[in-house]
């Protein structure tokens, strides 16, 4: 397992944690952690499995940006 810090922007409430951590445990993405304050979220993923490219998609998906 690969350990990974993604800045999200635009989450601004509960809602949208739920809905980014949703987003990544769909692509086998777990221990997903979204600070929400920093907008940092933290996972760990199987890099044979998702790549980081999929998991920026995924977070763009629901409408945030990721840096
Ligand atoms: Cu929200």
């Amino acid at each position: 397992m690969e350990k990974l810090t993604l800045d999200v922007q635009g989450m601004s409430c509960s809602h949208c944690v739920q809905a980014v951590t949703k987003a990544l445990n769909e692509i086998g993405v777990r221990d997903v952690k979204v600070d929400l304050e920093s907008g940092k979220v933290d996972v760990q993923y199987d890099p044979a499995k998702v790549t980081i490219d999929q998991m920026k998609e995924a977070i763009e998906d629901q409408g945030y940006d990721v840096l």
